[in-house]
């Protein structure tokens, strides 16, 4: 069984377990960093010399970087529903993970620190790519197109935590009927609505 390092409010690790959720696979959870630490520990850097969480654990095999596991994970379970074997289908999934990992949740996390700390800070790069999300979302249900994939999964906290942004923000229809339809999957409400904030 596969073993995950990662506290169920870590957005990053909460995409692992929604995975496993949706592909009905169960693993042996550590809680580790934040209020649990352990990820400072030399037993966990030798695991993951970045120190963050997510870090699944399968025999011999470390993985690490949650969009990366993801894929794994997919792969290992032969999730092709979610992941499927095609280069070109793979291409359309993975640009997105890319995207998100890049271009959406970095600049989406600093204005959360921000905001947090009581601190100014623009909310250009952060509104400029919910707005292309919602353009692309206008002739897509999901991410990579009309079906489900876990370029959702990659996506789909950051959709949660612009709904919570409590700040005045552009109304991007087509990102909240996108929620809306994430909502209707039960592993998203419980991994990432009822679990992040
Ligand atoms: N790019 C990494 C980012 C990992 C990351 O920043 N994880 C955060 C939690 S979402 C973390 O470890 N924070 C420190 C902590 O939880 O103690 C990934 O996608 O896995």
């Amino acid at each position: 069984m596969l073993k995950v390092y990662g506290r169920s409010d870590s957005s990053n690790s909460a995409k692992v377990y929604w995975l496993l959720d949706e592909i009905g696979q169960d693993c042996e959870r550590v809680d580790c960093g934040g209020k649990f630490g352990g990820n400072d520990q030399p037993g966990y850097l030798a695991m993951n010399p970045n120190g963050k969480v997510p870090t699944v654990v399968d025999g011999d095999l470390v993985v690490w970087e949650s969009n990366a596991i993801l894929r794994y994970i997919a792969t290992r379970y032969h999730a092709v529903e979610l992941w499927p074997e095609g280069a070109a289908e793979r291409a359309a999934i993975d640009k997105w993970m890319d995207w998100s990992a890049t271009t959406l949740t970095p600049p989406l996390g600093r204005l959360r620190k921000a905001m947090k700390a009581g601190e100014e800070l623009a909310t250009t790069p952060v509104f400029a790519a919910f707005g292309l999300l919602d353009k692309h979302l206008a002739d897509n249900n999901y991410i990579a197109g009309n079906k489900f994939s876990i370029a959702d999964i990659a996506v789909g906290a950051n959709i949660h935590r612009w709904t919570l942004l409590s700040i005045e923000k552009p109304e991007l229809k087509n990102v909240i009927d996108y929620h809306r339809r994430l909502l209707e999957r039960p592993a998203f409400v419980s991994r990432i609505a009822q679990s992040l904030t």
